[in-house]
């Protein structure tokens, strides 16, 4: 390592979000000025065979089969846990307690219960310096982070109005396995936790307000799935957490699963669809939609914020441009105007390329190691905290909560 100190990285989980954050830890100190030098030390999974060609393709120095032994060891100084959120909790307030830093991908946890305790132990650690942060990446996509700053600045003036979706559409087919993402007691919940949980943390960053309350439906359309092969010879009824390989996700988007033969088959337990109303503490009003069944939809994630002095959106797929409305443009010209979020001054480009070189969804999380690592470096409390972490899992369950039966929900008189 070179003069300046290391920071050991000990990484849990190898499946998508591993390999995003594999290339994040790979490339910060290739790109920012930090005073910290990461190792990518340790990266860990059950399988050992598995876990071996993971480290050997991802580049870390060596892998583990016990998440455990990563608390044990000298040159670990932080715990990255890329799993599903069934084991978050119990990883994360270990390595807290054991003195070791703490990224935890989102959602921070599948319960209130659990968010709670783990924001609790974060904050416990942060008196002996120990940081924690949750994996919500889409904020550190420059152009977001510009309009957050848009917003702050006073850009929009008084917020009236937030519409956020999030579609994907990898679950249409009723033929798509039983993967993990779709059993409540690995995954906590369906589309609302996975990408819900993404625009709740996103409109509440940009805007600066939180969530106040909510009213909410959700659906599962497809309640039957095929097993995955991992746990296909088990009988859909025997079907446990445990009978469920976590990180069976398998498929090149991380996100699919090889279907078990035979025609056995087990229950989806979570929702594919959530939309709700909220109100943000502001006053403004705003509408949330997270489905998996949105065909043609691929990572659609896309929010719009209206003010009384102006107007942004944000989409994903277009995620080197923000769109702005400047209200107090009141001649024949006003319009949306298109801002190609790459230039110097534009929030972390100048690590990058000129102008107009675009960056992709990769350097969202490159971002998001940056300023922990910054954060860890300097002693102050890295964003977003265990805290925002919680907060977010507070919309989650009464959105749950809503759509359960507390909705004010009014049939249409036929
Ligand atoms: C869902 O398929 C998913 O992989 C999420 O879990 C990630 O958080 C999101 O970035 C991409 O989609």
């Amino acid at each position: 390592m070179t003069e300046r100190q290391r920071l050991g990285v000990g990484m849990v989980g190898y499946a998508f979000m591993g390999a995003a954050h594999s290339q994040a830890w790979r490339s910060v100190n290739r790109f920012f000025d930090l005073p910290l030098e990461v190792d990518l030390a340790a990266v860990c999974g059950r399988d050992q065979a598995k876990v071996t060609a993971a480290a050997a393709k991802l580049g870390w120095r060596s892998h583990e089969t016990d998440w455990k032994a990563l608390l044990r060891r000298d040159d670990i100084d932080l715990v990255d846990i890329c799993t599903p959120g069934s084991s978050h909790a119990e990883i994360a307030l270990a390595a807290l307690a054991a003195g070791k830093h703490v990224l935890c991908e989102k959602p921070l946890a599948n319960t209130v219960e659990e968010a709670r305790a783990m924001a609790e132990a974060a904050e416990r650690a942060a008196a002996a310096g120990v940081r924690s942060a949750v994996g919500f990446n889409y904020r550190r996509i420059p152009a977001a982070s510009y309009a957050r700053d848009l917003v702050a600045a006073g850009r929009l003036g008084t917020l009236r109005h937030v519409r956020a979706v999030y579609l994907q559409d990898w679950l249409v087919d009723p033929e798509f396995p039983l993967a993990w993402r779709l059993r409540r007691e690995i995954a906590g919940s369906g589309a609302l936790g996975d990408i819900g949980a993404h625009i709740i943390d996103l409109t509440q960053f940009i805007s600066g307000q939180r969530v106040t309350g909510v009213c909410a439906l959700t659906e599962t359309f497809v309640r039957e799935r095929p097993l995955p092969a991992a746990v296909a010879g088990l009988s859909a009824t025997g079907l446990s957490a445990s009978g469920l390989s976590a990180t069976g996700q398998g498929g090149a988007n991380g996100q699919g699963g090889a279907k078990g033969r035979g025609g056995a088959t087990g229950t989806v337990t979570v929702d594919d669809a959530a939309l709700f109303l909220a109100r943000l503490e502001g006053g403004a009003l705003a509408s949330y939609e997270a489905s998996r069944f949105a065909l043609g939809r691929k990572n659609g994630l896309r929010v719009e914020l209206n003010g009384s002095e102006g107007s942004l959106v944000f989409d994903l797929e277009r995620l080197n441009e923000l769109e702005f409305y400047d209200g107090r443009v009141d001649d024949e010209t006003a319009g949306f105007t298109r801002v190609l979020v790459t230039e110097p001054g534009h929030p972390y480009l100048d690590a990058w390329w000129p102008p107009g070189h675009a960056l992709g969804y990769e350097h969202s999380f490159t971002h998001e190691v940056r300023d922990l690592v910054a954060a860890i470096a300097d002693g102050t409390p890295p964003t977003p905290s265990f805290a925002d972490g919680l907060q977010v899992q507070l919309v989650l369950d009464a959105v749950g909560r809503s759509a359960a039966g507390g909705s004010r929900w009014t049939h249409v008189e036929d």
